[in-house]
């Protein structure tokens, strides 16, 4: 199929373009050129003359930019569905970890996995979110804890993107549980992190952000902020799995760095979130992990609201928390868990999704310039997407132009 020309048309378009609503654009088309959206705008003013190699019809569906989810742990080998058993019959998430579950034993199911056998296990996932019109994906490492397979990781989730067309952003997690092998002693952990796992990483070239689990069962604050000055020093940006579990002011010191993203966010303070405003920082939320974990304390969405914080939606694919491979789903969650409109929720996955992953310029929009990454859906409304669940309406997607589901034109 040729990148260039591309006409879409016979859609509507939730273009996502402006604050607060869908932008929406009735009886449209939409021109793609050299990867990126040429031109936009209603069906009957189509200029004359484009160059045009290739049409699709879009048979009166609604075209949306392509999804993003921006929070996930998507590489990893082994199950923890025997600690789901374990949680239903009474176990917290917090007991489990102690008790050498939980995260750590992701680590060691991973450690044991050569690539080959992390991409055939995570591959099926990645595919799961593509078929939702996913066109851009976070990964982070974290279930590695040592050097090698941390950076194995992260080789991993670079693989992913390239052999799926999709675009993949890699966080570099290593600060997310403490190894067992640096039982009590979590400060020199920290010091491996930042002396060399993370200038590793950046020798490769592996990491795009760098991320930390700032939590009772994770890292201190203080430790956190040694991560984070790391990360300054390499000029690579920061997000923060913050305030999930208990308030240890992790969403203000995420914003202290002028971090992405601060994520999760349930228990973080409204002065939390006014810092976070004055940064620019985006609030992830995770209905997905607070459904999981049967949580009740909601995230403060009227205060994110209230200070106009942007909000994002996202699956935090991961084995303990949220074993979840549909962005649809969240979107829904996002609607019935924490109250967010529909035009709320999809902006959470497309608009400020790419916020928080610093990719505000590039794509979570269609506008003209902004590379074409689409997602066509057979829906009456987009709102449908939201309200639906178990259902994926997505009829085609393309990332950069390219087309990554749907049938051959
Ligand atoms: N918070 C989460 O929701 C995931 N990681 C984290 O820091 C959970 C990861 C896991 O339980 O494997
Ligand atoms: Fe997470």
């Amino acid at each position: 199929m040729n990148r260039d020309g591309l006409l879409i048309r016979k859609v509507h378009l939730a273009t996502l373009d402006e604050a607060g609503g869908w932008g929406e654009l009735r009886d449209a088309a939409l021109l793609v050129q050299a990867g990126r959206i040429a031109w936009l705008g209603p069906e009957a003013q189509l200029p004359d003359g484009l160059p045009v190699t290739d049409e699709v019809d879009g048979q009166g569906g609604w075209l949306t930019p392509g999804l993003i989810d921006c929070h996930t742990h998507l590489v990893w080998a082994g199950s923890r569905s025997a600690e789901f058993e374990q949680r239903l019959q009474g176990a917290s998430y917090e007991e489990i970890a102690r008790a050498g579950g939980g995260i750590v034993s992701t680590v060691r199911a991973t450690r044991a996995a050569d690539e080959a056998a992390l991409l055939a296990a995570s591959r099926p996932r990645l595919e799961a979110l593509k078929r939702e019109g996913v066109t851009t994906l976070e990964i982070k490492s974290g279930y590695g804890l040592d050097t090698e397979t941390e950076l194995r990781l992260l080789r991993v989730a670079r693989r992913l993107g390239e052999e799926s067309g999709v675009r993949v952003r890699t966080s570099f997690l290593a600060a997310h549980a403490l190894p067992p092998e640096f039982r009590g002693r979590a400060d020199d952990y920290i010091d491996l992190v930042v002396d060399e796992m993370l200038p590793a990483a950046c020798r490769e070239g592996l990491a795009d952000a760098v991320d930390a689990f700032c939590e009772g069962i994770g890292f201190s604050p203080a430790q956190t902020r040694r991560v984070f000055e790391a990360a300054r020093a390499r000029g690579l940006p920061v997000k923060l799995h913050a305030d999930q579990r208990s308030d240890l002011g992790g969403a203000a010191l995420a914003a202290e760095f002028g971090a992405l993203s601060a994520d999760h966010i349930e228990y973080s303070s409204e002065a939390s979130i006014a810092a976070m405003a004055r940064a620019g920082t985006t609030a992830v939320l995770l209905p997905g992990a607070f459904y999981c974990l049967r949580e009740t304390t909601l995230p403060p969405v009227d205060a994110l609201r209230r200070h106009g914080v942007p909000i994002a939606l996202s699956t935090d694919c991961n084995p303990g928390t949220s074993p979840c491979t549909s962005l649809l789903l969240m979107l829904h969650m996002g609607c019935t868990l924490f109250r967010l409109t529909p035009a709320e929720a999809l902006a959470g996955v497309t608009r400020h999704a790419a916020r928080a992953l610093g990719l505000q310029d590039e794509c979570g929009r269609l506008r003209s310039g902004l590379a074409a990454d689409l997602a066509l859906w057979a829906v009456d409304h987009p709102r449908d997407l939201a309200c639906r669940f178990g259902f994926n309406p997505c009829v085609a997607s393309w990332a950069g132009g390219r087309r990554l589901t749907g049938p051959a034109t």
